[in-house]
């Protein structure tokens, strides 16, 4: 990039997040989902996870473009389908930290049925729900959140459905995260991002933003600017309210906060329990025994900690410091907790498991060997043939692991 532009691009704060080279994107002036995706960017880097290991899913719609911009592995599914993609991206590889960014009406319209499923299993999933009461990318349609009364172009004389509360319907299903801002709470919207990002289980962020060039237009509530403004006078702050009371009336008060945080086991944890029962005391996540990924996972804990101290500390002395050199101060600040880390898994490993290499290899020659029919069977049957296996390798090592899983606005309608 040797243009000024290009220099301009490469000098951006969010140039190690964002792909700069897709810039201008294509939000119209005004709409929320450019806040949105700075917040998101930013709890990206707060959170000191590792961007390698973060996986960002979208559907279809205005929101759904979030997927193309963002500097991380990402895929832009179908019409509905971000969620059912993204409970794939994570059973297959859990170590990853799964994020759906859509629309309200991709998430809770088409998608309306996977979401409430992924909230009931408590998948480990973050949702970001860009809710701006319309089909945007399509001309401005209803869609399940449109206030009643509101102007779509399916509904030129008002609406006159009931629309769904979506942190009312997260809460029926069984999420065991919940918060409600809107794009003017932008420090808000990274909190609960960043929050959500180091938590384990269904985390569903709902901000309520505009599309000034269809809904705003279509139901003469002036531009972008007006919105916020509206929003900053009608917001009610209400951490832990009850989600009954949540429902937004046309141009009416918006109750926002964290509603609610509690944990329960996720769906990769009651399986595993569920499993771990089945096949007994052998019982393997992707060819790791439980005390590995413990200790993975303290290690990863571990290095975000020290990231997020590095950073902390930088801002302490006041400084506005580029992504690349808070890298690199990460990077000496992490010396330390690295080599913890990298003892921790000796040491839980010591007692009851072999080397990953004197379990793994062999599990696989043995499923390679397998007749094709038993290697077809349900998921169980396949887990005990490769739990027989690892003890086959390592009888005495793979023996007693008996891990339980922690488990108008000032403008009105003409
Ligand atoms: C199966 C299918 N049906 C319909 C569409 C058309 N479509 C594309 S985006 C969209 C609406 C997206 O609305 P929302 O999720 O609220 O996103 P926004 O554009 O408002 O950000 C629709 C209906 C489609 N792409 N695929
Ligand atoms: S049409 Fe609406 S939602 Fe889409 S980019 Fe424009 S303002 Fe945003
Ligand atoms: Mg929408």
């Amino acid at each position: 990039m040797s243009t000024e532009l290009g220099k301009f691009k490469a000098g951006s704060p969010m140039a190690s997040t964002l792909r700069m080279d897709r810039m201008p994107h294509i939000w119209c002036p005004g709409c929320g989902i450019g806040s949105e995706v700075n917040s998101f960017a930013e709890a990206v880097k707060r959170s000191g996870i590792d961007p390698k290991k973060l996986v960002v899913v979208s559907g279809i719609g205005c929101t759904g473009r979030v997927a193309g911009y963002v500097n991380f592995d990402s895929i832009h599914t179908t019409h509905g389908r971000a969620i059912p993609v993204a409970t794939g991206v994570k059973l297959a590889n859990p170590e990853l930290t799964v994020v759906v960014f859509s629309g309200e009406g991709d998430l809770s319209g088409i998608g309306g049925n996977h979401l409430i499923h992924a909230a009931r299993r408590n998948m480990d999933l973050v949702v970001i729900c860009n809710n701006n009461f319309t089909y945007g990318m399509t001309g401005g349609q209803v869609t399940p959140t449109t206030p009643n009364s509101a102007i779509a172009s399916t509904t030129p004389y008002g609406n006159y459905e009931y629309p769904f509360s979506l942190p009312f319907l997260m809460d029926a299903a069984g999420a065991t995260y919940i918060a409600r801002w809107t794009s003017m709470h932008a420090r808000n919207v990274t909190q609960s991002i960043e929050e959500a990002l180091l938590r384990k289980g269904f985390s569903f962020i709902e901000v309520i933003s505009p599309c000034t060039t269809l809904y705003l237009r279509r139901n003469r509530l002036g531009d972008g600017v007006d919105m916020l403004q509206h929003y900053q006078e009608n917001s009610i702050l209400k951490h832990g309210a009850d989600t009954r009371e949540t429902a937004i009336d046309y141009q009416g008060k918006i109750v926002i906060g964290k509603f609610v945080d509690k944990n329960k086991p996720t769906y990769l944890e009651a399986s595993d329990k569920c499993s771990i029962k089945l096949v007994g005391d052998d019982y393997q996540l992707y060819g790791k025994t439980i005390p590995e990924r413990e200790a993975e996972e303290k290690a990863e804990k571990e290095r975000i900690a020290a990231r997020r101290a590095a950073m902390a500390a930088d801002e302490a002395q006041g400084e506005v410091v580029p992504a690349i050199t808070r890298k690199a101060s990460a990077a000496k600040v992490k010396k330390a907790p690295a080599k913890a880390a990298k003892k921790a898994p000796a040491k839980v490993a010591a007692a009851p498991k072999p080397s990953k290499k004197a379990v793994v290899k062999p599990v696989k020659k043995a499923a390679a060997k397998a007749p094709a029919k038993k290697a077809a069977v349900k998921a169980t049957v396949k887990t005990k043939v490769v739990a027989k296996a690892a003890k086959k390798a390592a009888p005495k090592a793979t023996g007693k692991t008996k891990a339980v899983v922690k488990a108008a606005p000032k403008k009105t309608r003409k």
